[in-house]
């Protein structure tokens, strides 16, 4: 689906450069940005922002996932709420918008208004309506891997391959094409710290399913389980982990910090082509 920039998620993929993707949380209480762009005014000038920093997607969720838990249930009705001051604005930018939601009804509306990718943190296993809705729109999804709880006991790669197995015969069942299918580790999601630190490095293995991966690490708490910090303070971290999961090979990065990213990553580009 081509968006206002003229240019589909998928085509921006085809570069082969690695995709940074802005979050916009028009939430009270995501977990390092809650309440800070829930005005509508404040959330269009951030994705303005952004956009002139050199954002390739931005990701608009109005209910949080709290990683962490502690998030407040948002029915569909309050989500899109929350989203018609904000995602058609968001649209008309250019850039291709996503929409972080794990209920059907809030991608579909979304849809309509501008968005071109969804962004599902139950990938696929929460709603059984979103992936008939993705095979229906021909858009591209982001199937992220997620867990209700964290077990440390278990051996977490080998739980994300099993469910991404899952994902995709659900995407195969519903007549979703494997070309419109982005998988995403999920870090920090239903994951010790550990845990998170642990499918980071396992990016390799991940990436033998033979679609885009997306790495979303920004400001989570890993980062602090090993160089204590609050959310906010947690840009090193983030860099870090994002630009070992390009150099890993992963297609996209979701970020809060979007200009010190772009900024990481073309230096690291800048050094490698000189080699
Ligand atoms: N992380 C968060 C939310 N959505 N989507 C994908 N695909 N991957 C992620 O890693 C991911 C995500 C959590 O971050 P944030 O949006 O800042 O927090 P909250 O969910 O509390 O709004």
């Amino acid at each position: 689906m081509p968006t206002r920039s003229g240019r589909s998620v998928v085509d921006l993929l085809r570069t082969g450069r690695p995709l940074v993707m802005g979050v916009l949380n028009v939430t009270p209480d995501s977990f390092s940005d809650g309440g800070q762009f829930l005005d509508p005014a404040a959330a269009i000038a951030q994705a303005r922002r952004m956009v002139a920093e050199g954002a390739d997607i931005i990701d608009i969720g109005a209910e949080s996932t709290r990683p962490y838990g502690g998030a407040t249930p948002v029915s569909a009705a309050d989500e899109i709420a929350r989203l018609a001051p904000v995602l058609p604005a968001v649209a008309a930018l250019g850039p291709p918008v996503s929409i972080d939601t794990m209920k059907a009804a809030v991608a579909d509306w979304a849809l309509d208004h501008g968005a071109a990718l969804l962004n599902d943190v139950w990938g696929l296993q929460r709603d059984p309506e979103m992936a008939r809705l993705a095979a229906r729109r021909g858009v591209p999804i982001v199937v992220m891997h997620n867990r209700d709880e964290a077990d440390p006991a278990i051996d977490i790669v080998a739980d994300i391959e099993a469910f991404f197995a899952r994902s995709l015969e659900i995407a195969d069942a519903a007549g979703l094409d494997r070309s419109q299918i982005v998988l995403d580790p999920g870090i920090g999601f239903g994951k010790t710290p550990d845990q998170s630190i642990a499918t980071l490095a396992a990016l390799p293995r991940l990436a033998a399913f033979g679609l885009p991966l997306l790495v979303g690490a920004s400001r989570k708490r890993f980062i602090a389980h090993v160089s204590p910090a609050p959310p906010q303070e947690r840009l090193g971290g983030s860099l870090a982990a994002h630009l070992l999961a390009v150099l890993d090979g992963a297609a996209i990065v979701r970020v809060h910090d979007v200009a010190p990213t772009v900024q990481a990553l073309t230096v690291a580009a800048a050094i490698r082509n000189a080699r």
